[in-house]
């Protein structure tokens, strides 16, 4: 099911002729009323009139996390503060937060986008949305809630947390729809099966996850548990919020809403743009954003693009699933390590269930990394020969995908805490000191 057919279904001629035009007009607007832009453009020699097709973007400054918290909070704003009607935040791991702010259109555009991804999903007005998405500053919770009242469907604003409310209104309501991140999914299957829910009890049949990333691996071990088809929803406070990125069910990447928000894919060491199929950082510019449109945002994902048609008849291009942050890459002794490499070996091998976590830390100059993962109850025994032998079967395969060894700590079932939002699974103490 398409919610937009006319913009998610356009001919890439006519698309591409649409964000030309939107881009201009969005040039037009910041280099006349933020003072930023004006000056960053000017540096560079750039002047409105010189962008006259979507292939100019190249021209325009980039866009950072830190040009935003310099501006903290209000100073990329674009319009009068008594045209904005909502204001997020997202907070970092230091520091100020980064505000956005939204004018009443930017809120209906969201909301479009919203119910563009909630439909590709399969849902409809006959859909019990549970949001278990954090409500707040945090964009998760009201972004996700308005989409899916836009499309008709009851909505229960669960929030996160309070895991056993949930499971009880996820019976009792019948929720149909489950709307969290993929490792507070995991969590509830977890709750489900200790209670001896049976989830044949349930109405459970769409997971809508993301806020963080997650693997292949991770997506199957949630179908299983929760007896659901699991789709992915990308995207960023900076951008939106939800919904600047979706699934649909040919799950053959993640579709983006670029009518709204043109992505490209740059190379963070040279900021030129890569070919579709290489891998690079993802790059916005707001199209249609009103209240505080940013110019080619640096968003430090990293992940390839397609623009190929996808199966489902939607033009829009595809995302590769985010393969990591390119903060989150590790560097240990001289080689890049992902978390998300060493995820996919571990939810690879049925004797560990999906929770790990990754200390980091410096230890007279050298790097030093260990994995902690949980291994699963049937697997876990007393017998120190038997768990010796797991250590060392793990321990070779993250030796062959990574190329480098890593000490590994296996822990008991349920010992590693579970996470109700975005999951702390790395802890790199090198960063403190
Ligand atoms: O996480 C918005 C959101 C809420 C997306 C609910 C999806 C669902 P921020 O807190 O600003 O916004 O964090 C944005 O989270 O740059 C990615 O690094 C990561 N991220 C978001 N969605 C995905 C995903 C929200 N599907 C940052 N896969 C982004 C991988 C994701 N990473």
């Amino acid at each position: 099911m398409i919610w937009n057919q006319s913009c998610e279904c356009m001919s890439r001629e006519e698309l591409r002729e649409l964000q030309g035009k939107r881009l201009r007009e969005v040039v037009e607007r910041v280099y006349e009323n933020t003072p930023f832009y004006r000056k960053k453009m000017d540096e560079l020699g750039v002047k409105p009139e010189d962008i006259n097709s979507i292939d100019d973007i190249e021209k325009l400054p980039f866009t950072t996390k830190t040009d935003l918290r310099d501006n903290y909070p209000f100073g990329l704003c674009n319009v009068n503060m008594k045209e904005i009607v909502r204001i997020h935040a997202s907070s970092g791991t230091t520091g100020k937060p980064t505000v956005v702010g939204y004018t009443k259109k930017d809120l209906h555009d969201w909301t479009e986008c919203l119910s563009r991804c909630f439909t590709a999903y399969g849902a409809t007005k006959e859909d019990i949305f549970q949001i278990s998405y954090g409500y707040g500053l945090f964009t998760g919770g009201l972004g996700a809630h308005y989409g899916a009242e836009n499309i008709g469907a009851s909505v229960i604003p669960m929030s996160s947390g309070n895991t056993d409310k949930q499971l009880l209104l996820m019976q009792d309501f019948g929720t149909s729809v489950l709307c969290c991140t993929p490792s507070y999914a995991l969590f509830m299957a977890d709750k489900l099966n200790q209670m001896q829910i049976d989830k044949k009890s349930l109405n459970l049949k769409i997971g809508v996850f993301g806020a963080e990333p997650w693997t292949e691996e991770m997506r199957k071990e949630i179908e299983e548990k929760l007896e659901i088809k699991a789709y992915d929803i990308y995207g960023l406070s900076e951008i939106a919020g939800p919904g600047v990125g979706f699934e649909c069910q040919s799950q053959c990447g993640t579709h983006l809403n670029e009518d709204h928000y043109y992505p490209e894919i740059v190379d963070p060491a040279t900021l030129k743009q890569v070919p579709d199929g290489e891998c690079g950082e993802l790059v916005f510019t707001h199209l249609t954003k009103e209240g505080m449109p940013l110019l080619r945002y640096r968003t430090k994902d990293l992940t390839s693009i397609t623009h190929e048609k996808c199966d489902c008849g939607r033009t829009l291009a595809r995302m590769e699933k985010i393969l990591g942050r390119s903060d989150d890459m590790l560097i240990i002794r001289g080689v890049n390590v992902f978390p998300s490499q060493i995820e996919s070996v571990i939810l690879g091998m049925e004797e560990f269930a999906p929770h790990y976590k990754i200390f980091v830390d410096r230890v007279n100059n050298l790097d030093q990394m260990e994995v902690w993962v949980e291994v699963r109850e049937e697997y876990f025994s007393d017998e120190l020969e038997k768990m010796l032998a797991l250590k060392k079967k793990l321990s070779a395969a993250i030796h062959s995908v990574l190329g480098i060894a890593v000490p590994i700590k296996l822990v008991e079932p349920m010992s590693i805490e579970r996470s109700e939002g975005k999951a702390k699974r790395v802890f790199d103490k090198r960063k403190l000191k």
